[in-house]
């Protein structure tokens, strides 16, 4: 730090460097014109507050703080500051007497439009069995690793016509996160977003140019970018009997090292439930999604759908057990109850066949946020999305009443929190920072279904949660904000001799459990739930980046991109 701002930073100014500083806290990004805009301001004297524009230093737009409101997770009192009446395009920052100004911010109508293609192209980044060339990965370029096509079968996984040792091709994919293996479960609700979101937002995706190798082959680039993972996830399924393999993976995790460098042999371990029934929602999905684009592949998918289907059926409690010799990630869950519904819901959009209604007892699931051990919502929000085509067997009511209701529920608690965001203290897990946008996600839904205002506004929230208005004062999105994560638990990240973290990941985010301290030479700064963050290589806990975190944040930035009104209300 030179002198200046050390004394600056003592006298209180601009203090932006420590985590968990005091000061004021937003969308780091900024905001379209029409959306709500709240920042959180720290408690003290002033009881209003200006937006100034950045340069000129004018004021252009003046309000008075909310009432000071203690949020237990961050241990502070705080205001927020509402100014979704300044809707003009510009560069500003906000200001409070007595405190440092915030960091700058911008009102544009394409203000999530660079965010939005970096979380998708952060799947290309995470590409496995290629190399990535200058002309489409820029200063992040790599060789080649992981070429998976000598993978052997495990002995958890082993049957009469592939025993244990026997050698299959399972190739491409993405890593799932900071490691290098590859784990369907995740994949799944990974996968599955990326689809929903082009189902949902179909023009927004339509002109988004990623620059991929695939770029100009007449899809959109999110298709060919699932694509690539897609190919992979078919690999999984064992021809013989339509089981999948619940991972591809190494014994141990690889060391910090690039792609290229590692050479631990590759395998697929037991066959279960939950990535059977993970595969068919995908595949069901996925067989609508890419119909008019290629009809043998969308056929085939649909049947690779059904025989995980009927697998699962015959193997309905076949739970991941980590073998003794396997220490990698284990995407273990022991309640598939959720998994059978959520892909009966996508093979009876997909097929029309009622029987799959049946099969997903409607009435007995409630909806939830999802996350990669509970997907029962997503069953929700594609029956939400597809309802005007649904059969006559479909219970409309009860799909809108479900969304709404859980939209409901997350708004209640943005309305009632200290830093006006959905996020509530039993939130902050182990990948906190998807659940804030997986909240925003439905939120989004439930916006879409009843045009209710609030449901948009809370998810404009939940967004700028992940962006900066967070009790550590960070944005969570690598290269993108003024005070964003730098070091990432990811492997390329760390050890590709570039300093810049590579761009559009999304760090998991606050979780006051910190499995990772005894691994860690620093110290996490607080155990508070909303500041238990260490923007550390090393801590895998709250630090590390994965495929199912940043395709809700695609979702959601893409969602409010092509959702938000021009005007604020
Ligand atoms: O299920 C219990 C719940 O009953 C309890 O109330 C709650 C309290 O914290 O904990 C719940 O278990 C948590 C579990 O996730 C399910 O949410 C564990 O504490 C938590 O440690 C566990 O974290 C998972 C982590 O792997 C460790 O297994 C994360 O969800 C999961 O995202 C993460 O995934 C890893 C892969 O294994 C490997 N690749 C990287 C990836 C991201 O870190
Ligand atoms: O790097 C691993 C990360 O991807 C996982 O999410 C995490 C939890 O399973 O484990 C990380 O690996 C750590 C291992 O569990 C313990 N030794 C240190 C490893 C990180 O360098």
């Amino acid at each position: 730090m030179r002198p200046t701002l050390l004394l600056l930073a003592l006298a209180g100014f601009g203090a932006h460097g420590a985590a968990g500083a005091d000061d004021i806290k937003l969308n780091q990004l900024g905001f379209l014109p029409g959306a709500a805009k709240v920042a959180v301001v720290p408690d003290g004297a002033a009881r209003d507050f200006a937006v100034v524009e950045q340069g000129s230093g004018k004021v252009v737009f003046t309000g008075a703080l909310g009432p000071a409101t203690r949020s237990a997770d961050a241990g502070d009192t705080v205001r927020l500051a509402s100014f979704a009446a300044l809707t003009a395009p510009g560069k500003y920052r906000l200001r409070v007497a007595g405190q440092a100004d915030s960091l700058p911010f911008e009102i544009s109508p394409s203000a999530y439009q660079a965010v939005s293609a970096a979380a998708l192209k952060a799947f290309y980044f995470n590409r496995a069995s290629t190399a990535l060339d200058a002309q489409h990965a820029g200063i992040y370029a790599r060789a080649a690793g992981h070429p998976d096509t000598q993978v052997l079968i495990h002995a958890s996984a082993a049957s009469p016509a592939r025993p244990a040792g026997t050698v299959i091709s399972s190739p491409k994919g993405w890593y799932d996160a900071g490691d290098y293996n590859k784990y369907i479960v995740n994949s799944g609700i990974s996968t599955y977003t990326l689809l929903a979101a082009y189902e949902d937002f179909p023009a927004f995706f339509q002109q988004q140019k990623l620059n991929i190798p695939e770029s100009g082959n007449g899809r959109p680039d999110i298709l060919n970018e699932v694509w690539w993972n897609l190919e992979w996830m078919l690999t999984m399924q064992d021809p013989e009997d339509g089981g999948v393999y619940h991972k591809l993976t190494n014994l141990r995790f690889d060391g910090n090292i690039m792609p290229a460098q590692a050479t631990q042999p590759r395998y697929v371990v037991q066959k279960t439930t939950a990535a059977a029934l993970d595969f068919a929602a995908v595949m069901a999905t996925a067989s609508r999604v890419y119909a008019p684009f290629d009809q043998a592949m969308s056929a085939r998918m649909l049947s690779a759908a059904q025989a995980a289907w009927r697998w699962a059926q015959q193997h309905p409690r076949q739970f991941y057990q980590q073998p003794k010799d396997v220490a990698t990630g284990e995407y273990g869950d022991q309640d598939v109850s959720d998994e059978f519904a959520w892909a009966a819901a996508e093979l009876y959009i997909t097929t029309g066949n009622d029987d799959f209604y049946k099969a997903l007892r409607a009435p007995e699931q409630a909806a939830t946020v999802a996350s990669w051990g509970d997907v029962r919502g997503l069953a929700w929000l594609s029956l939400a999305r597809h309802r005007k085509t649904l059969s006559a067997a479909a219970d409309q009511q009860l799909i809108v009443s479900r969304v709404d209701t859980l939209a409901r529920k997350l708004a209640d608690g943005w309305k009632q929190s200290a830093y006006g965001i959905p996020m509530q203290t039993s939130d902050f897990v182990w990948g906190s920072n998807a659940v804030a946008l997986n909240q925003a996600m439905v939120l989004l839904h439930g916006y879409r279904l009843t045009n209710q205002r609030a449901y948009l506004d809370a998810a404009q929230a939940g967004f700028d949660y992940v962006l900066g208005r967070n009790a550590t004062e960070m944005s969570f999105v690598t290269g993108y904000g003024a005070r964003s994560t730098q070091h990432p638990h990811h492997r390329p990240s760390e050890a590709d001799g570039i300093a810049a973290p590579v761009p559009g990941f999304l760090a998991g985010g606050p979780q006051p459990g910190q499995q990772d301290q005894q691994h860690c030479s620093a110290r996490y700064p607080s155990k508070l739930p909303a500041r238990s963050y260490l923007d550390h290589e090393c801590s895998y806990a709250s630090n590390e980046i994965a495929i199912n975190w940043n395709a809700p944040l695609v979702y959601v930035s893409a969602g409010l991109q092509a959702l938000t009104p021009a005007r604020p209300n």
